[in-house]
């Protein structure tokens, strides 16, 4: 918890790159968590502001427009919509969604940035980097290709090998030739802006000291970063497509601008102040955005990936105290991967549930429930379309939609669909109604903590507890023997669903609403931004039965459909079918097992270090393989098919958790994969990865 009393707060979410479709992943690491936060405020009635936007630039959007033999431009006005229109579609309450491709934001960066070159926050350095001489052009990162120094394998980028993981720059790479053109790139001096992030390290530390409250996985990362000691950043790149550096900063340095960008991670960020100008502007007061960005009752709340937690909580910090007159991020919930039925959630490999894809199929509000009561929190977690059945049919179907199903079917048919009125009430009826009066508070805390898995339980847990009062009351009984009692057990069911209709508006907003409407309970304040402050009722009167007797109900209908196996069949068929690229083979398939069989084994990509024949043994070699945070020695058959020298360097696939076995007075400490043709070639299962990568 903060210290701080704040007047108000500004929440935003990871912009998304906009080189492709949003999918469950991104949901579930940065968007879902954020609005139902926000939704939860604006029931309370809290000022807060909720901004995002597409992140626009940066050498990601231009690998995706080379690949597909397209501009820039035309990816970004491909997705940018596309995106939009997922988030808007799952309800993601934003005030406002823009695009680091708007002019303001290019005005909004370059000013940030002339600033801090007025003050002398920059380091220039002037360097050789590799430049294209067909394409006429540096080329940062990605842009290079060529042998890697460490391991030689010929097809390391730039700013990476992908065979062996080591993290490189383009001037390191041995015969090194351009992606962009394929030219053999010469050196050039070129001269780049560095934030020298140092000179902040003892302010950040101060900074992040006070914040001991943040979540345990944010403080690991940036403890170790701290501690290796911040080093220079260069926030300029030699590239064509991004928010140029402003003239004047060039002219001042006596650098050519042209094709000088700043880096996308420090325009990024930016986009939360344009965004938030962008809102400002459509909401006629040009100038409110300072109020949420400069004035320090102001409450800044990032929500993010685990992959982006440097640049948000020391990165931009750093920016923004050079700055000056900027709120720093008082709050910064990250959450860590999802994956999908047990494996890494892969773009590339097709292994993943699109928005739109899943959209086609069920209302939002399902999986918006199903990743909330399993989002990443403290560590990576995993959707599967099983579990998502099943918290389907039995909990939202069976607990929440059947209990309000009942309480309406029974107000109905007993009270001329009416709220019945209260009398004499039991001890069960004053218990019931004491819980319900607790748990909007528990659950708002749970919010306020940033607690959603929790908030979902307890608000589910509401649920539970009109179900079990129903069926101890046994109204279908005391209709004929009690009807005062009846009417009782009628009442307080329908105060529990109205109070439902509030507490489980941050987490299914849509349910939520159509629920507010078989009630007809008017009058809640929305979750929607600019929310309508006549309306009275907010979170906290969800516990004191809003409605009053003798209110007249709406029409029923169903709150949440179940969901049949075949429908379950259809997800995991589109998802194996974009994961299958294995070819058709004649050789008769093994008899069928299930997943929990494959997935107890545990396949690691690795290196064949050294290769040696082992004495007396015509069929094994002796392997070391490197398999990232371990060498294991490994006996494998295959001294017949491969000379050693053929072997060493190359990349395989191992059975890492095989129990170890003796052979020829040797321990193997696992299996390397091998494929065998139908003429009995053997030949190394590899995959181009960093050794240790989990196959699966
Ligand atoms: N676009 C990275 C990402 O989408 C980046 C976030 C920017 S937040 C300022 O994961
Ligand atoms: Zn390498």
């Amino acid at each position: 918890m903060s210290k701080k009393e704040f007047s108000r707060t500004l929440v935003t979410s990871a912009l998304p790159y906009t080189n492709g479709p949003i999918h469950i992943g991104h949901l579930a690491g940065a968007y879902l968590p954020a609005d139902m936060y926000v939704r939860y405020l604006r029931l309370n009635q809290q000022d807060v502001v909720y901004v995002c936007g597409s992140d626009e630039f940066g050498v990601a959007i231009v690998m995706q427009a080379m690949e597909q033999k397209i501009r820039p431009q035309d990816v970004i006005d491909r997705y940018h919509p596309m995106i939009k229109q997922s988030f808007e579609a799952f309800g993601m309450s934003f005030d406002h969604y823009g695009r680091t491709s708007n002019k303001l934001h290019t005005q909004t960066s370059q000013a940030f940035f002339q600033c801090l070159a007025d003050k002398n926050e920059f380091v220039l350095r002037r360097e050789e980097q590799l430049f294209d001489p067909v394409a006429k052009v540096f080329l940062a990162d990605r842009f290079v290709s060529g042998t890697c120094p460490k391991c030689s394998y010929e097809h390391a980028f730039g700013d990476q090998c992908e065979k062996c993981g080591a993290t490189l720059s383009p001037t390191e790479i041995v015969n090194p030739r351009s992606t962009l053109t394929d030219a053999v790139p010469e050196l050039r001096a070129t001269t780049h802006w560095y934030l020298p992030l140092g000179k902040w390290q003892s302010r950040l530390e101060e900074y992040v000291a006070n914040h001991p409250e943040w979540k345990p996985n944010v403080l690991g990362q940036i403890g170790s970063w701290l501690s290796d000691g911040l080093r220079d950043r260069a926030i300029t790149r030699d590239v064509q497509w991004g928010v140029t550096v402003p003239e004047e900063a060039a002219k001042a340095a006596g650098v050519d601008v042209k094709g000088k960008v700043i880096y996308v991670w420090f325009d990024a960020p930016i986009g939360y102040i344009s965004s938030t100008r962008e809102w400002a502007i459509k909401k006629g007061e040009p100038n409110l955005w300072k109020l949420y960005w400069q004035n320090d009752t102001t409450r800044l709340i990032h929500f993010i990936g685990k992959d982006n937690i440097v640049f948000h909580t020391l990165m931009f910090p750093a920016m923004l105290m050079a700055h000056e007159g900027y709120i720093i991020p008082d709050q910064v919930p990250a959450n860590e991967f999802l994956n999908i039925e047990g494996s890494k959630l892969s773009t590339s490999r097709g292994w993943a549930v699109w928005l739109h894809e899943y959209l086609e199929d069920f209302p939002p509000d399902l999986l918006r429930y199903v990743l909330a009561t399993i989002l990443p929190e403290s560590k990576d977690s995993d959707f599967n379309w099983h579990e998502f059945q099943t918290r389907v049919n039995s909990e939202l179907a069976d607990i929440l939609g059947n209990f309000v199903n009942r309480s309406l079917t029974f107000a109905e048919r007993e009270f001329d669909n009416t709220v019945p009125s209260l009398s004499e009430l039991s001890e069960s009826d004053q218990h019931t109604l004491q819980e319900l009066k607790t748990l909007p508070q528990k659950i708002g805390e749970a919010y306020t903590q940033f607690r959603f898995r929790e908030a979902v339980r307890l608000t589910m847990n509401l649920a539970r507890l009109g179900n079990k009062y129903f069926n101890d009351q046994v109204p279908w009984v005391t209709r004929k023997s009690n009807r005062s009692q009846c009417a009782n057990t009628i009442h307080i069911s329908l105060q529990i669903c109205a109070a439902l209709s509030i507490v489980m508006d941050p987490v299914l907003p849509f349910s939520a609403h159509k629920l507010r409407e078989m009630l007809r309970l008017d009058g809640v304040i929305s979750s929607m931004p600019e929310p309508d402050s006549s309306h009275s009722l907010v979170w906290n009167d969800a516990g004191a039965c809003p409605l009053t007797a003798g209110h007249k109900l709406g029409e029923k209908s169903i709150l949440f459909q179940k969901i049949t196996d075949d429908q379950i069949q259809k997800q995991m068929g589109k998802l194996k079918a974009t994961n299958s690229k294995l070819p058709s083979s004649s050789i008769e398939i093994k008899p069928e097992i299930q997943y929990d069989d494959f997935a107890k084994m545990d396949l690691r990509t690795g290196i064949i270090r050294t290769a040696e024949p082992v004495p007396k043994s015509k069929k094994l070699l002796k392997l070391q393989v490197d398999i990232g945070d371990e060498t294991r020695q490994i006996l494998a058959g295959v001294a017949e098919h491969f000379q050693t020298e053929d072997i060493i360097g190359q990349s395989v696939v191992i059975v890492a958790n095989l129990a170890p076995r003796k052979m020829m007075g040797l321990e193997s400490q696992g299996m390397v994969l091998m494929a065998e043709d139908k003429e009995g070639r053997l030949s190394l299962v590899s995959a181009d990865t960093a050794p240790g990568s989990i196959v699966s």
